[in-house]
Order: structure tokens, then C-alpha cells, then sequence
């Protein structure tokens, strides 16, 4: 794998440097967001799938059938983040694709998203992106986690059935995986410098991973031709919502936007206005959120795992939620914070969480954002309810030390109950990239 690397390496730093600003400037007709029946391999009106959807629904049959044989030990599972959005899932749709299509040395891969099947809907933004690319209603077409008849650690732990993973969109395996070869990895997220071995290892700033895929897709050549229309508008998507239609982003994502253009359905369209346009459609589908459950709410961009550096392992996992702890409770049937927490709870008691972190954002009745924290801890799992006490002061006490915050405590005269806490704050970066950091390091500590 090693010239596949150097080249991509190659073709990212040209990327970054070379850029000559891009010039679209052309007059635009927009039928936007038709739904894009494309490379025409299927076009009956029943099922208008597009060739990515036949090659991902044949990779997930021909992969469920060698494992199913015991031998599947030639496969690479290619992965994206355990929060399962857009990025995540179409980087690891199109790295597997490439790998499977690599001019002279295709290998088997398959593209696993790592959520269940039912957590895709969820963002109303991937249901759009996946259908206006011709993907299955359903998603039966991709693989999941609840597809897999074994755990995933078992896959590597119980007779190597697979030759190993490789990452999108993070660049820590979670700890189901274990021991499984890291054999590449992708990212844009600050390196966490580990699995130094994985070959390609590409870290690099970008608005998206899913164009750090795309110029490693255009440095190979593939034995089919380019990039199929469907990959190349479903990059596009992601790409215009990860960026804001390109208001940000670096210019590797701009280099990205240009490649992808001429093998996309919007091909003799304004680039710049049609990236606006996508960001635009994507983001208004992300934020219709009306149809969910306070679980729903949770499990959405839910990121969690057993976090092994602190003295007793524990499970910490994050939420983020577009809604205010307020207009949660008053989704519940008798309107109280009790009733809240007891569905909070019941995700956490799921899903073998010791410490949830709900990450809210909102805006005020005077439209300015505001910020909520609320932090859960259980003694069911892993930890005793001594432990509990004591990391729940830990992390308490971390949290509301941290002055950039500004933190005023929530429990509007309501008891919340034991190892339970709510701030409010207003700080318009407070998310999960400033929160995350304070209570690792209390939970490292405690
Ligand atoms: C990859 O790195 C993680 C974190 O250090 C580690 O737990 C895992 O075992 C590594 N994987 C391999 C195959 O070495
Ligand atoms: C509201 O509902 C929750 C959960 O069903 C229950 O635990 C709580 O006691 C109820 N509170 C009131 C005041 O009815
Ligand atoms: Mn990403």
C-alpha cells in the first residue's frame, strides 16, 4: 500500500498549495434537488436505485456471505464515526469503493456504519442526501452494526475472520475493536497519534473528511472510470452541508468541490450557487427535528465509549440536541424533569452508560444561542454507587471551574435527583470540542 499513500500524500499537498481560486461564474438553472437517478443501471420506476446502491448492497451481500463461510479474512471494513452522520458515512461509502475499484489492485472492502440501521433517519439530513443519490429507502443497501451476527470484537478475537479495519472521519478505533489491525486511516480531527502503523495514515485539515476521500479517490484510477455520478453527488452533499455551501472550509475542500463537479448531476450548473443551494436544502432537513422521541433526541448524535485511562474503566458518551432542557421536559407526558431524567436514564441503563454529558443548543425567546450542560451519572454498570458519588463531584466540580463557561446552574426549582446536575451557559463555541476535554481529564483524574 505504500506508493498508495506517497501518491495520495502528494496529490493533498498539491491540493493544499496549488490552488488556484476557483472561477464559477457561469448562470444558473437549477433543478435541484431532483432525485438523482443516475449511471443508469436500474431505472424501473418501482425502485430508481443508482449504481452506488447496487455496488453497496453487493458488497454488504457478498461480505455477510463470507463471513457467514468463515471466509471473509481478505475483507477491510471501512468505518466512519460512532455519531453516524453525513460525513461519516458517505467517507466510508466512497474509501470503500475505491479500495474495491483500485485499477490493478482492487481489494475487497465494505463500507460499515457504525450505528443501527433505525439511527440513520435520525438526521433527517442523511435520509435526503442518500435518496437524492439513489440509495434504498430503508437503507437495507448499507451495512450496519445490527447487521453483523457477531460482535465486532469478535470479528478479529474469535479466528481473524477479517483482515482489518480502516477509519474515516476519527482516528481512534473504538474500543470494541480492540485488537483488530488498523490498516488505514482518514481524518480531519486532531490526531490522537495513535495505530501509527495503518498505511495510508492521511490526517489533514479539511471542512470534510469526504474531500480528503475525494482527492484520494482521483489519484487512483479505477477499472470502471471515474467516480460514478451518484458517489460524486453524494460527496457533493456532504461537502456543501460540512461546509456551509464552501463560506468555510479550506481550500482542499474548494479543490474537492471542483473534481467532483463534471461527474455530478449538476455538471453545467454553478458550482458556488449550487453549493449554496445544497448547504441551504440540507440544513433546513437537518433541522427538522419535530418527528422525534426525547430518545430519538439522544441517540441522534450520540458519541460514546469505554474510556480505559481512568482508574476503573467507565463508559462516558455525549449527546448533542438541538433543543432546550426546557422544551424536552415539556415533550415528556406529565412535564416534569423527573419524567425527563427517567428517559435519559433508561438510554444511559441501554447502552451501559456510567456518565452521559446532553449537550443542548437553542435559541432564547430573544433568538439569542443558548447552551445547556447536563450531566447523568449510574452505578449499575461498571462502577459502585461510592465511585458514582466521587466521579460525579469530579466531574461537577471540573465543569463548573472551567471560566470560560460562565455556567449558571438549571434546576428551576425542581429537585433533579442524586449525580444529576444542569447548567446554562452562552458561549456560542461551548459544544462538545470545549466540554469533552474538561471531563475527560476529570475522569482520567478521579
Ligand atoms: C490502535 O490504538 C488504540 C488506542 O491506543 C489501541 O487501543 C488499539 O489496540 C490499537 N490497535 C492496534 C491494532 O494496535
Ligand atoms: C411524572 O412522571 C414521572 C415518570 O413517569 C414520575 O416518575 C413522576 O413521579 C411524575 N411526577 C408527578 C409530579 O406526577
Ligand atoms: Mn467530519
Amino acid at each position: 500500500m505504500r506508493s498508495w499513500t506517497v501518491r495520495s500524500l502528494v496529490l493533498l499537498a498539491w491540493t493544499a498549495a496549488a490552488l488556484p481560486l476557483l472561477q464559477w461564474d457561469r448562470p444558473t438553472q437549477l433543478p435541484l434537488l431532483s432525485s438523482a437517478v443516475d449511471d443508469g443501471v436500474r431505472t424501473d420506476a418501482a425502485s430508481r436505485l443508482s449504481h452506488l446502491s447496487e455496488w453497496c448492497a453487493s458488497s454488504k451481500r457478498n461480505f455477510m456471505d463470507d463471513l457467514a463461510r468463515n471466509k471473509a479474512s481478505e475483507w477491510i471494513m471501512v468505518m466512519g464515526n460512532e455519531a453516524g452522520d453525513l460525513d461519516s458515512m458517505v467517507s466510508a461509502i466512497a474509501l470503500a469503493y475505491d479500495i474495491a475499484h483500485t485499477k490493478g489492485k482492487p481489494a475487497k472492502a465494505v463500507p460499515l456504519l457504525q450505528v443501527t440501521n433505525d439511527a440513520i433517519d435520525l438526521r433527517p439530513e442523511n435520509k435526503l442526501a442518500l435518496d437524492m443519490a439513489g440509495m434504498e429507502k430503508g437503507h437495507r443497501d448499507l451495512l450496519t452494526l445490527d447487521d453483523l451476527p457477531f460482535k465486532p470484537s469478535h470479528l478479529w478475537k474469535l479466528g481473524k475472520r477479517i483482515q482489518g479495519i480502516m477509519l474515516v472521519d476519527h482516528n481512534m478505533p473504538l474500543s470494541y475493536w480492540k485488537d483488530t489491525p488498523v490498516l488505514g486511516m482518514v481524518d480531519h480531527h486532531h490526531d490522537k497519534g495513535v495505530n501509527k502503523s495503518a498505511d495510508p495514515r492521511v490526517i489533514a485539515q479539511s471542512g470534510s473528511c469526504s474531500s480528503l476521500i475525494t482527492s484520494i479517490f482521483f489519484s487512483h484510477h479505477h477499472t470502471h472510470g471515474p467516480v460514478p455520478r451518484s458517489l460524486s453527488d453524494l460527496l457533493l452533499y456532504t461537502i456543501a452541508i460540512d461546509t456551509k455551501g464552501l463560506k468555510k472550509g479550506t481550500e482542499l475542500d474548494q479543490r474537492a468541490v471542483e473534481t467532483l463537479f463534471p461527474h455530478s448531476q449538476y455538471a453545467d450548473q454553478d458550482h458556488w450557487k449550487v453549493m449554496k443551494r445544497l448547504s441551504k436544502e440540507l440544513k433546513k432537513a437537518k433541522k427538522d427535528l419535530d418527528g422525534l422521541t426525547l430518545t430519538q433526541l439522544i441517540q441522534r448524535d450520540w458519541k460514546g465509549d469505554v474510556v480505559f485511562d481512568s482508574t476503573v474503566p467507565v463508559h462516558l458518551g455525549f449527546a448533542s440536541i438541538p433543543r432546550s432542557l426546557r422544551s424536552m421536559i415539556s415533550q415528556t407526558a406529565n412535564q416534569t424533569a423527573a419524567a425527563f431524567f427517567e428517559v435519559d436514564n433508561a438510554w444511559a441503563h441501554d447502552n451501559k452508560v456510567d456518565i452521559a454529558i446532553l449537550l443542548t443548543n437553542y435559541k432564547d425567546a430573544q433568538g439569542n444561542k443558548q447552551r445547556e450542560i447536563i450531566m447523568t451519572v449510574r452505578a449499575d454498570h461498571r462502577i459502585d454507587e461510592a465511585e458514582a458519588e466521587r466521579l460525579f463531584t469530579d466531574v461537577k466540580r471540573e465543569i463548573e471551574e472551567a471560566k470560560e463557561l460562565q455556567l449558571t446552574p438549571w434546576n428551576d426549582g425542581q429537585d433533579l435527583g442524586r449525580w444529576r446536575a444542569a447548567w446554562t451557559h452562552s458561549r456560542a463555541d461551548g459544544g462538545r470540542k470545549v466540554v469533552r476535554p474538561l471531563v475527560e481529564k476529570a475522569v482520567q483524574h478521579w
